[in-house]
């Protein structure tokens, strides 16, 4: 079906103009290639396929030993890596080529020859720069092709990433279930084997790749102990397939582990990190994954965590834990990749310093310095999972010696379940501009998670990934937007929700000027939309226990996961303050917690999450919090109809079959925002016993 190809269908039109081709310029039907690898020869099939998609002109291929000087004057595309291929040197200046290192990449069009050249370091940067040119060849209109704007797009561009690491995290388990999973089952996995079909597993790399995603790890965070058995013989020679689909994408190949799995399948007695037998048996297991796959890049572990084991077992601390495992690791220059999401599930608040926001920060700060170098902490946005709004995570800046990377989640757990439209990219953009004063005005978190700020040698983006066996990958088609936007923002963090909205639905959805402004419209008011009628004003939760999906207000409240909301009969909210509450805003840097802990300063869409307040509060806004309570449940499942009837408004403009997979999804959207509507403003009404100023009805 057209949504399997995503965004890189390559069609000219719309759908429904059957991707009529394009005129074909004559530099694009011949390619020059002088050098042999195999992400080049990944480039030059990626460049072939599209080109034929988007002008119905199949090139032609020269695969010339024998490097090709600048006075070859016939049109053509060339592309290489400057030690490879003197040809496509010989098209940029020395600075030009300097100016872009490692997977960055450089592309020129010579326009009195008809020449373009795609030029980079290394032989990702080439793929990156043929994805790049075939997306600028999609994204301009057919109309405007005569008039050369196309070339002069291309005339000279230069892109570095912002990260080193931009990764993708799959929650998939070995039965083919996949851990918060909305979009059908693992594309790795079926009934605890790995799949034979690599096919799909090789058309995901290519979508990955082409937003620039350059590692990936395949298994659950949480390890059970088949998963275990990756690392062995058992298992190790289907994760060297997995490996190699992944490699010819420039994709690096990661395990999650399990942190006992010297006792689970080691045959140990222990886990801990400082005993000799425990240290050897991860060295001689790494050895032999190395064995297997001499490119793989390294471990993910979630420990002392959600009952998962870890070094807190054997009184020792997490830099303990992770430090062994780099040690086995370094030998082949692998990384480990350490998860701060570690917070008692077992403990309900007995004190103010159990507050499990505070957890991660608790956990990890002290031991800033003491991470061997290949050691990364991946730290979830925000502190405490995921919700669709709640503060930013503390660390990001509080440890300036300790690599870091951000977690996002793209499958949508708490936001919809990809059954309700909620593009996440403005989320993930004011995570990202968040200042955190770590090195006075100007600290966004952006600069420390690429690693400038404090100089250090690994950075970057890790997410969740929201894709499985659905025909369409992500089981709403809209949510495509948001694996594609991750990969873009990884790549520069600077790019605009809106520019990146845009281009996906032209690389999705064609040119057609009213479809791209309808489905703009929809996703950059989604996120505000699913906000409105869910957890008010930071607060979070809210949700059906386990499987987190439709409104229960007090589905958390009295369990132990440490999510409360504390509402009674006269006010809601979490006091993190210093002055009265949990202490959470000293985690903050100083003009971080003066703004927080000030009821007056703190911003209104964050209040509950940092003060507990009388529903007679009122905002800056200038609305009580009730009034907003019930103002923005009404609003919101208004806007979830409106959702509705705008994707109405282009039937016969799309696909079919998107047409009315999408329509039937924004449908129920709106049936269950009415659900939550009533739902939270029934229980506020009842705790609280003030009358909608508006007269409306709650029952
Ligand atoms: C939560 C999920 C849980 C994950 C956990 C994690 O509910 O399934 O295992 O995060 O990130 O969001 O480890």
């Amino acid at each position: 079906g057209p949504q399997y190809d995503a965004w890189l269908s390559y069609r000219s039109g719309s759908f429904t103009s059957g991707g009529a081709s394009k005129h074909a310029p004559s530099w694009i039907q011949h390619i020059t290639v002088n050098e042999k690898h195999e992400v080049i020869s990944t480039a030059v099939a990626e460049l072939i396929q599209g080109l034929e998609n988007l002008y119905g002109v199949k090139p032609t291929v020269n695969q010339a030993q024998v490097a090709q000087t600048n006075s070859d004057a016939a049109p053509g595309i060339w592309l290489g890596t400057w030690s490879g291929s003197s040809s496509v040197a010989g098209q940029f200046s020395e600075s030009e080529r300097t100016s872009v290192q490692g997977e960055g990449y450089a592309i020129r069009f010579n326009e009195e020859l008809g020449q373009l050249a795609i030029g980079s370091e290394s032989a990702q940067g080439v793929l990156y720069g043929t994805f790049h040119v075939l997306r600028e060849l999609t994204l301009t209109p057919e109309s405007s092709i005569d008039a050369g704007p196309l070339e002069s797009r291309l005339r000279y561009i230069a892109e570095q990433p912002r990260n080193s690491l931009r990764m993708i995290n799959q929650w998939d388990n070995v039965d083919g279930s996949i851990e918060r999973g909305y979009a059908g089952e693992s594309i790795f996995y079926e009934k605890g084997e790995f799949t034979r079909d690599l096919g799909r597993i090789r058309d995901y790399a290519r979508l990955l790749a082409s937003t620039g995603i350059n590692a990936i790890s395949i298994n659950n965070v949480n390890v059970h102990q088949r998963e275990s058995l990756f690392l062995t013989e058992h298992f190790l020679g289907d994760v060297a397939r997995v490996a190699s689909e992944f490699r010819a994408y420039g994709i690096q190949l990661f395990l999650s582990v399990n942190y006992a799995s010297p006792i689970e399948i080691g045959g140990l007695n222990t886990a801990d990190p400082l005993d000799e037998q425990v240290r050897e048996w991860w060295n001689v297991q790494t050895a032999k994954v190395y064995a297997t796959i001499p490119d793989f890049g390294g471990y993910l572990v979630k420990a002392d965590s959600e009952n998962r084991p870890g070094p807190f077992t054997y009184n020792r601390d997490h830099a303990d834990g992770a430090n062994m495992l780099a040690e086995a690791l370094r030998p082949f220059n692998g990384v480990v990749i350490w998860r701060c999401f570690v917070y008692n599930c077992k403990q309900d608040w007995r004190d103010r310093s159990t507050d499990r926001a505070r957890a991660a920060y608790d956990h990890f700060t002290p031991l800033d310095g003491r991470f061997a170098d290949n050691v990364i902490l991946q730290i979830k946005n925000g502190p405490m999972d995921f919700q669709v709004r709640e503060a930013v995570s503390p660390l990001f800046g509080a440890m300036e010696q300790t690599n870091q990377v951000i977690e996002f989640q793209i499958t949508q757990e708490y936001t919809g379940q990809q059954r309700h439209l909620c593009y996440l990219v403005p989320q993930w953009k004011e995570v990202l501009d968040f200042d955190t004063y770590a090195k006075g005005e100007g600290s966004q978190i952006k600069n420390i998670v690429d690693g400038s700020m404090f100089n250090r040698p690994y950075s970057g983006f890790a997410a969740v990934s929201n894709i499985g066996s659905d025909a369409c990958w992500t089981g709403h088609p809209l949510a495509q937007a948001n694996l594609y936007g991750y990969g873009r923002l990884a790549w520069n963090p600077e790019l605009s929700a809106e520019e990146i909205a845009e281009e996906w639905i032209r690389l999705t959805f064609g040119h057609d000027e009213e479809v791209i402004h309808t489905i703009s419209a929809m996703l950059l008011s989604s996120l505000d939309i699913y906000e409105n009628y869910t957890a008010p004003l930071g607060v979070g939760w809210m949700v059906n226990p386990n499987h987190h999906y439709g409104p229960n207000v007090d589905g958390y409240e009295y369990s132990k996961w440490g999510t409360y909301h504390f509402a009674d009969c006269e006010g809601i909210g979490v006091d993190r303050t210093v002055r009265s509450g949990t202490g959470y805003t000293s985690q903050y840097h100083q003009q971080n917690t003066d703004k927080y802990e000030s009821l007056e300063q703190c911003p209104d869409e964050l209040i509950l999450f940092f003060h507990h307040v009388p529903y007679t509060h009122v905002l800056h806004s200038g609305k009580t919090v009730i009034q907003h309570i019930y103002d923005t449940h009404f609003e919101g499942a208004a806007q979830a109809e409106e959702l509705a009837s705008q994707w109405r408004s282009l039937e016969g403009k799309i696909d079919a079959s998107i047409y009315d997979k999408v329509a039937a999804l924004q449908e129920e959207q709106a049936e269950h925002a009415k659900e939550w509507r009533d739902m939270i403003n029934t229980y506020f009404y009842r705790k609280s016993g003030i009358d909608d100023t508006q007269g409306r009805t709650i029952y």
